[in-house]
């Protein structure tokens, strides 16, 4: 399977988180991909290319054109202010209060993010710019008749909507690809968000479309981020009615429980008969994830992997969360070896 990569990820290099109170440094870091991209050489999974640059026009395909004014800018718009730390948001607009977009910075980062955790600072868009840029690359492998492609994203991406940041993510990769996807050829594309947090931001975005159906297995939002989206009840609105599906779980699901709502997504994603399969690729579902509550196992994201791939359908790889980081490697390349050894279309076996 060929790896999409580029150093560029190193560009989001943000200081600091706020988690429990206190800044911390980002769970979200520059070595989640260094392991991950070290383990896809070690095992000598394929090869290793960079990305292609298709222009900022598919992203804009998904996301709010203000919003991308506002993410370029807000760096600079931050430190303009003089101030000394990240820019983080301190304010919303809450429940019956104004959706009038403010000028001021503090009020426009309010306006375009769901969370404050996520910090945004020098590099930030630039990393986030070549991100898509490695998802869209791997969606072009596709299109031209690759049976797979692992697109090595960092910053992941599931979390941003079609105009908010956070939990971690400025722009949808996977959806940005699935947008690319379905301009080019595609009829139906359908995503898999294995992340364990919902994918809140993928679901915002196609949420009235029929033609792609976004299927996300995910830590309950009652206990887990981002806790105001990602209901079994939430099955898409107008002519995209169901043709989204959640699979809350809860607090120490294990893979027993985790691999029964993956066969019924996957039966689900066949009935639907995709040209081209989209895996939100996030190994957050590991055990002793430090901000997570499931409890797969290494070899567990191995026989996932297979199971995917059992579809026999066209797959690329995005990849989301995932933050033990010493296993990182291991857990992701785990799936893609799974799929690889599960998967019996000729140009798998090539
Ligand atoms: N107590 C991704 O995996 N904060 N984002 C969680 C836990 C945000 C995760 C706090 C987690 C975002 C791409
Ligand atoms: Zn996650």
């Amino acid at each position: 399977m060929d790896t999409i990569f580029t150093e560029k990820h190193h560009l989001r290099n943000s200081k600091t988180e706020l988690y429990g109170g206190q800044l911390v440094e980002p769970f979200e870091r520059p070595s989640r991909a260094e392991y991950i991209i070290g383990r896809v050489r070690e095992v000598a999974l394929g090869p290793v290319s960079a990305p292609n640059d298709f222009g900022i026009a598919p992203i804009a395909a998904v996301h709010d054109a203000d919003y991308l004014t506002f993410l370029q800018a807000a760096w600079t718009d931050w430190r303009a202010e003089g101030f000394k730390g990240e820019a983080m948001t301190t304010v919303w607009p809450a429940r019956r209060m104004s959706s009038r977009i403010p000028t001021h910075i503090e009020g426009r980062l309010g306006y375009y993010s769901l969370s404050c955790e996520t910090a945004i600072s020098e590099g930030t868009w630039e990393a986030a710019y070549a991100s898509a840029q490695v998802a869209l690359t791997g969606a072009e492998r596709i299109r031209q008749g690759a049976g797979s492609a692992f697109a090595l994203c960092r910053p992941p991406g599931h979390h941003a909507a079609i105009d908010m940041y956070g939990g971690y993510c400025f722009l949808n990769n996977a959806a940005i690809a699935a947008q690319y996807l379905l301009e080019n050829g595609a009829a139906r594309v359908a995503i898999l968000d294995v992340d364990f947090h919902h994918g809140n931001g993928t679901q915002d975005i196609f949420d009235r479309r029929d033609d792609v159906l976004f299927l996300s297995l995910h830590g309950d939002p009652m206990d887990a981020f981002p806790h105001f989206l990602g209901h079994a009840d939430e099955i898409g609105s107008g002519a995209g009615a169901g043709f989204t599906v959640n699979y809350p779980m809860p607090p120490g699901t294990g893979f027993e429980t985790w691999r029964a709502a993956l066969s019924d997504a996957l039966s689900r994603m066949a009935t639907f008969a995709p040209d081209v399969l989209i895996i939100s690729l996030g190994v957050d579902t590991f055990e002793t994830d430090p901000i997570s509550f499931f409890k797969l196992t290494s070899d567990d994201f191995t026989t996932y992997g297979a199971d995917i791939a059992a579809l026999g359908l066209p797959t690329l790889f995005v990849m989301e969360g995932g933050y033990d980081i010493a296993e990182i490697g291991v857990n992701t390349v785990n799936v893609l070896q799974g799929f690889e050894s599960g998967c019996n279309k000729p140009s798998c076996l090539t």
